[in-house]
């Protein structure tokens, strides 16, 4: 379907169910669209439940378990993201003959402007920002969200925005968007890597996989970091023939690290140095394979190069990935609360250690989602000086760690803070990288974060 004929396929008796965010957008969507719909949400009391009641008085909403009989009754079902597609009663209604789709489904039935599509178990929001960042230093009108902030059909332009439709969208796509994700035809799309992540929702690692490589079908451009053969393997199952193929990250590829003359580390184009490592304000290795994967997505959609390196030098990252904290006492603090799953936290301590002498004291735990911890003990070995744990699945984590590293269970994130201090030694730096969700004492990385730096002040204020 085309932008065109979308308005009169959505015409259909249609259930949104799920009434967070991206359920909020698809009803006031729908509704714009003059579909008559009927809201859902398993949960009593769910978020957009106040604010639907009183912008559309007259919506019916049904909340509390669900009952086949009652899903069966419609045409379409808009799924949210946070409900599994492969969710039994999902299953069901879909067997019994309703087309159930979610919000990145319908977005790109209405899209008629080039996006940029942004998934991988990692990295996935700094990219996103980096690329939807360019384009606006380019000059060009970008909308930028998707499973970062802003719903993805809160993005489209409305009735009376014609006149100054974006020119790109840069989304970022998590593999519960696109379980439901059909027709989407990406102008350029990537998956950034693959390490386990939401392992209580997947049949297993594959399953995760192939979710994630969805993002490849129907792209133009496939972007996608040399060598790395999963991923290789996804564009080769899901990407067209006459796609294009767009790797980064080796000597053949466009976008690659080599040495300039003055022999400093540079991001360089086809073997020529554009940019020394040292003039980008984010860190780390997993940040300058960020970089290359932003450059290459950006020139495949024709971002102008300069506009694309005066980016790169100004952006400072987001808050709570690596974030620099304070530095006392030959100690360094880092804010990662958004490494949610133990391929971030790897990456994080990698990446922190390379530049620094000192050892990590890591402040992790929270909700495993199902992982698999065991790869944290060689990374662990080789570069922690301690742990301090706390959360529901602490002690997975401990069961993981060599004899070598020092460990404490604690609490509160005032007591981890305390801890780490205590065992951390000059040149070291602390790490905030918990490898889990947060929601067991969090509303969600942010709050946790946050509660990580007032006490990092705190701690230091007291000390001085
Ligand atoms: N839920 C129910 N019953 C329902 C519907 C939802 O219990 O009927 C629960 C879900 O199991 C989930 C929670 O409610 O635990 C939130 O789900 P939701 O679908 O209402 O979420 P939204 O508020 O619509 O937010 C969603 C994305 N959330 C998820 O995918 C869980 C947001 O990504 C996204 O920013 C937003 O749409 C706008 O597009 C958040 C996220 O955690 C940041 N994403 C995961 C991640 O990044 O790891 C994938
Ligand atoms: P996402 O949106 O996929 O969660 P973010 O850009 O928010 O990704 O980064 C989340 C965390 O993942 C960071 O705090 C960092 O620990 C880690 N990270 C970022 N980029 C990468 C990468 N390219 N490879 C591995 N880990 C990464």
């Amino acid at each position: 379907m085309n932008h065109a004929t979308a308005p009169q396929q959505l015409q259909k008796k249609t259930l949104v169910l799920g009434l967070g965010k991206s359920g909020q957008a698809t009803v006031r969507f729908l509704m714009a669209q003059g579909v008559a719909v009927i809201a859902a949400d398993t949960r009593l009391n769910p978020p957009g439940l106040e604010p639907l009641q009183q912008q559309f008085p007259d919506l019916e909403i049904r909340l509390g378990p669900l009952e086949l009989a009652e899903l069966t009754c419609f045409e379409r079902m808009v799924l949210s993201p946070g409900l599994s597609y492969w969710d039994p009663i999902v299953e069901q209604t879909r067997a019994a003959g309703v087309e159930v789709v979610g919000d990145v489904e319908l977005f790109s039935w209405f899209c008629d402007a080039p996006v940029v599509a942004i998934t991988g178990s990692n990295g996935k929001s700094t990219v996103t920002t980096l690329v939807a960042e360019m384009a606006t230093t380019a000059g060009l009108r970008v909308q930028v969200g998707g499973n970062l902030g802003i719903p993805i059909l809160e993005l489209l332009p409305q009735e009376s925005e014609q006149a100054l439709k974006p020119q790109l969208y840069v989304i970022e796509l998590s593999s519960f968007q696109l379980e439901s994700t059909f027709s989407l035809k990406a102008a350029a799309a990537v998956v950034l890597n693959i390490s386990p992540d939401h392992m209580d929702r997947y049949r297993d690692l594959d399953h995760y996989t192939e979710t994630k490589g969805a993002i490849y079908r129907g792209a133009e451009q496939l972007v996608y970091p040399v060598g790395d053969v999963v991923i290789e393997s996804l564009v080769a199952q899901f990407g067209s023939e006459q796609a294009e193929r767009t790797p980064y990250g080796s000597a053949l590829s466009n976008f690659n690290f080599c040495v300039d003359a003055q022999g400093q580390n540079s991001i360089c184009r086809r073997g020529k140095p554009l940019l020394p490592l040292s003039q980008l304000r984010i860190a780390g290795r997993h940040n300058w394979s960020n970089a290359l994967a932003a450059l290459t997505l950006g020139e495949v959609v024709g971002i102008r190069l300069d506009a694309m390196l005066e980016t790169l030098q100004q952006f400072k990252g987001l808050p709570h990935r690596t974030e620099w904290i304070a530095e006392e006492q030959g100690i360094r603090w880092i804010n990662d609360s958004k490494g949610t799953n133990l391929g971030a936290t790897l990456a994080a301590i990698e990446g922190l250690s390379e530049a620094e002498q000192g050892k990590v004291v890591l402040i992790a735990g929270g909700q495993g989602k199902g992982a698999d911890f065991s790869p944290l003990y060689p990374v662990a070995e080789r570069q922690l000086r301690a742990a301090v744990l706390m959360g529901e699945d602490a002690a997975l984590l401990e069961e993981v760690l060599p004899e070598t590293v020092a460990r404490q269970s604690v609490e509160s994130m005032q007591a981890a803070v305390s801890a780490a201090a205590h065992l951390a030694e000059a040149g070291d730096t602390i790490l905030l990288s918990p490898a889990c969700a947060s929601f067991d004492q969090y509303s969600g990385f942010e709050v946790r974060g946050d509660s990580f730096r007032q006490a990092v002040t705190q701690l230091l204020e007291q000390q001085t």
